[in-house]
């Protein structure tokens, strides 16, 4: 029998209300030894999904006036009974009722606990209790979209559809397997290859949407580069909407990285403000625009700051032609310029908007292009199923390669048993994601990383 676990559910510190949480077979009896209810007569139905006002005791000791939702198994979160007690906020009065819920039989639950068990109940797959995680931490009305829609289904219905593929591809070489290699009609071999062309064509759709749905989650890596004094703090700041870097007219005002996060356009840009580029004989200068440059070789995106009234320099020429696939180019302090025909002539190398952070010209137009280049043009919808998480998505990559692989053995005319190796591998790839068959370290791995309570 499972033991049954308690917890917080709510952080701890001062506030209106706390909720424990109580999970297992011996929950019920922990309840009826520790909760006198204002109303008998209801509590003694049993009835589910209630909650029902009363004093909370430790024996003689009253604790507090709570209210307790009954939630019976199997139709509760953890597919358990579970009671759930709100009590009067304040770290003092939930550790009390924590304590006596710990004095009748309950356990402290680990990490994550009342979600595996939830998993282990086959409540919830591993891209739902992933998605809880996400939707907890998530920081942008995206992000929590992209989570709440894991959460209900339809990204683990698209992986068990990609997994019904390749078990039918399994049969049918099973089935071909019983015989001999020359009865292999190749009237079978060209339907194999069109059935594994097929799920190959499902987890390339997958794939490309994960690109998406991992900026969704993780944010987009985004440094603000150029030549010193172009206005590169001026727009952090724009786009944070508060003064947090320093400004000024005097070149070299920026010498560290400064790091911020800000939504723009609905996705969560990690922003990188840096030193200015230039030949400098200032020793904090010259560290500060290292990072610059090693800063560049990580970002996912490249905001190259440069001024409307002067030609493009040689060290812009040069970030311009070795990040060109994810450089955009912002032709700010368009306000200088009398005659907007003189606008820098940067040769098509890249995406370029005239901009002004002074007359906020251009953000539209930036947020447009953001959006663009993270779904893709618009082959990816916002409302796809969308991968998103590191795990799942490498394990879908892995799928991917011994799919490819078995494909590459049937045209070779490899014998189907070694097809069947391949098509095996990609199965319990694809199996991974969703938790349909795991080893026990990756869930204690998994469930380590959510909080204690959920
Ligand atoms: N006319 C005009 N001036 C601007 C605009 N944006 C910024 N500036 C001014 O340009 C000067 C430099 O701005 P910063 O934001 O400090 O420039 P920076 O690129 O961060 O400079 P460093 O940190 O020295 O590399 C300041 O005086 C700003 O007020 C703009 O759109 N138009
Ligand atoms: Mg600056």
């Amino acid at each position: 029998m499972e033991d049954t676990i308690v917890a917080m559910a709510t952080a701890m510190g001062e506030a209106s209300i706390h909720i424990l949480r109580l999970s297992g077979s011996k929950a019920g009896n922990i309840i009826e030894e520790c909760f006198d209810p204002q109303n008998k007569e209801r509590w003694s139905l049993h009835e589910n999904f209630t909650l029902n006002l009363g004093l909370f005791r430790d024996k003689d000791r009253i604790l507090d006036e709570v209210l307790i939702g009954r939630m019976l198994k199997p139709s509760s979160y953890t597919g358990e009974d579970v009671y759930e007690i709100n009590c009067h906020g304040g770290p003092f009065v939930a550790q009390r009722i924590l304590q006596a819920c710990i004095h009748h039989g309950a356990r402290f639950a680990e990490p994550g606990e009342f979600s595996k068990r939830a998993f282990l109940n086959g409540k919830l797959d591993l891209v739902q209790a992933e998605a809880v995680i996400d939707l907890i931490s998530s920081r942008t009305e995206t992000s929590a979209n992209l989570a709440l829609s894991q959460l209900s289904g339809g990204l683990s219905d698209s992986i068990l559809n990609l997994r019904e593929e390749i078990l039918e591809v399994l049969a049918f070489i099973e089935a071909g397997i019983d015989f001999p290699e020359d009865d292999v009609e190749s009237l079978d071999r060209e339907t194999l290859e069109l059935m594994i062309n097929k799920t190959l064509n499902k987890s390339k759709l997958l794939l490309a949407g994960s690109k998406t749905g991992k900026i969704i989650r993780d944010g987009l890596l985004t440094v603000i580069v150029g030549q010193p004094n172009v206005g590169k703090s001026s727009l952090l700041n724009a786009l944070l909407n508060e003064e947090r870097a320093i400004v000024t007219d005097i070149p070299g005002t920026t010498r560290d990285e400064i790091r911020e996060s800000v939504s723009v356009g609905g996705i969560l840009l990690q922003l990188v403000d840096t030193a200015g580029i230039c030949e400098s004989n200032d020793l904090v200068e010259r560290l500060g625009i290292e990072r610059t440059w090693n800063a560049l070789t990580t970002a996912e995106l490249i905001l190259l700051v440069v001024q409307a009234n002067h030609p493009l320099t040689e060290v812009e020429y040069q970030i311009l032609n070795t990040y060109s696939d994810k450089v955009l180019v912002l032709i700010n302090k368009m306000d200088l310029l009398e005659d907007e025909q003189k606008v820098v002539s940067i040769n098509d190398r890249g995406f370029w908007i005239p901009f002004s952070v002074f007359q906020r010209r251009g953000f539209i137009e930036l947020e447009e292009e953001i959006r663009k280049r993270v779904y893709q043009g618009e082959s990816v919808l916002s409302t796809d199923p969308l991968l998103s998480n590191v795990r799942q998505i490498s394990s879908l990559v892995n799928c991917d390669k011994a799919l490819k692989q078995a494909l590459k053995s049937l045209q070779q005319g490899m014998p189907w048993d070694i097809l069947s190796i391949d098509i095996r591998q990609a199965l319990q790839f694809v199996s991974e994601i969703t938790g349909h068959n795991v080893q026990e370290s990756l869930l204690e791995d998994i469930f380590s990383r959510f909080c204690i309570g959920k």
